[in-house]
């Protein structure tokens, strides 16, 4: 991994049900993400934090809270993710809640469209994220992203990559899920979505289920990882405004970093839903660091 890490900060909560999602990018570096990873050798710069609208905190209008709000930051990130991979760096977004993941993977599917490269991303969530203004129960934009980015969504989101669909539901590996909206179970089959749930993380091990979602990654793959922070267990990560219990473990989680950080082909990355408003001692933003650490070859021994 020689490429440039560029930290790219959205300070929102916009599409969240609950407020301080916003304080995640800095909560990160008090954590000293940045610092952590220069010190493993990597190449680390830090653009600061895009600005966008304030969270007026209104109810939703026809399906959807703060809509134009979530358009404009998504807009403004998708701009600086696809200026950061046409200067051949790596993008490392600092959420913010997880409606933002549109404008990341957009920009992200925009440019493997442009290069030919096969994409895959690993949707990282307690949540499956993939539902729409008609089965939503709260009109909460964090709950969309993954319906928006395979095109079922308003246009406003679902064709910020310049296609609709950004990229087709295949790319997509969901791992950790365990909260499904009733209607949202409907739209995931519907969508032929890949879900390893947690009861498939049970069933079969982190280990095998890490090979069947890295499955036919290959040299010419670019490997986007989407980490919504309430995918870990919320005993070691209590950070986060949704958590639900039964989540992969410590050493369950390192293990999918590893295997992850294995491939070589990680070339973008999302890390989203810190909520310092419902951390303790910033512990789950410690966490998170020492676990990007590991997504980016920290290991044990030399292997
Ligand atoms: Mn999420």
């Amino acid at each position: 991994m020689t490429k440039t890490i560029r930290l790219i900060g959205a300070p929102t909560d916009i599409g969240a049900s609950l407020r301080g999602a916003s304080m995640g990018p800095e909560a990160l570096r008090v954590a000293d993400l940045p610092g952590i990873l220069q010190r493993h050798g990597l190449d680390v710069l830090d653009t600061g934090n895009l600005s966008g609208p304030a969270n007026p905190w209104l109810p939703p209008v026809e399906g959807f809270r703060h809509l134009a709000e979530v358009t404009e930051w998504c807009r403004a990130v998708h701009e600086a993710t696809l200026a950061c991979l046409r200067a051949e760096q790596l993008p490392m977004l600092l959420g913010g809640d997880h409606c933002l993941a549109i404008g990341s993977i957009s920009a992200v599917a925009q440019h493997c469209r442009a290069l030919g490269k096969q994409l895959v991303v690993l949707w990282l969530d307690a949540h499956a994220d993939a539902n729409t203004s008609q089965i939503t129960p709260s009109g909460n934009l964090h709950g969309m992203p993954v319906a928006c980015l395979c095109g079922r969504g308003p246009a406003a989101l679902t064709g910020l990559s310049g296609a609709t669909p950004a990229l087709a539901p295949a790319a997509i590996r969901q791992i950790g899920i365990r909260s499904v909206d009733a209607g949202e179970k409907h739209h995931l089959q519907d969508l032929h979505l890949t879900v390893f749930d947690m009861r498939h993380i049970d069933e079969n091990g982190m280990r095998q289920t890490m090979e069947q979602a890295l499955a036919g990654i290959d040299e010419r793959t670019h490997l986007h990882v989407s980490f919504d922070i309430d995918f870990l267990d919320p005993a070691i990560a209590p950070g986060v405004g949704t958590a639900v219990r039964g989540g992969p473990t410590y050493r369950e989680t390192q293990l999918c970093m590893e295997m992850i950080a294995d491939t070589g082909r990680l070339a973008s990355l999302d890390i989203m839903e810190l909520n310092p408003a419902c951390d303790i001692r910033n512990e789950t933003a410690v966490l998170v660091v020492e676990l990007i650490e590991s997504l980016f070859g920290k290991s044990t021994l030399i292997r």
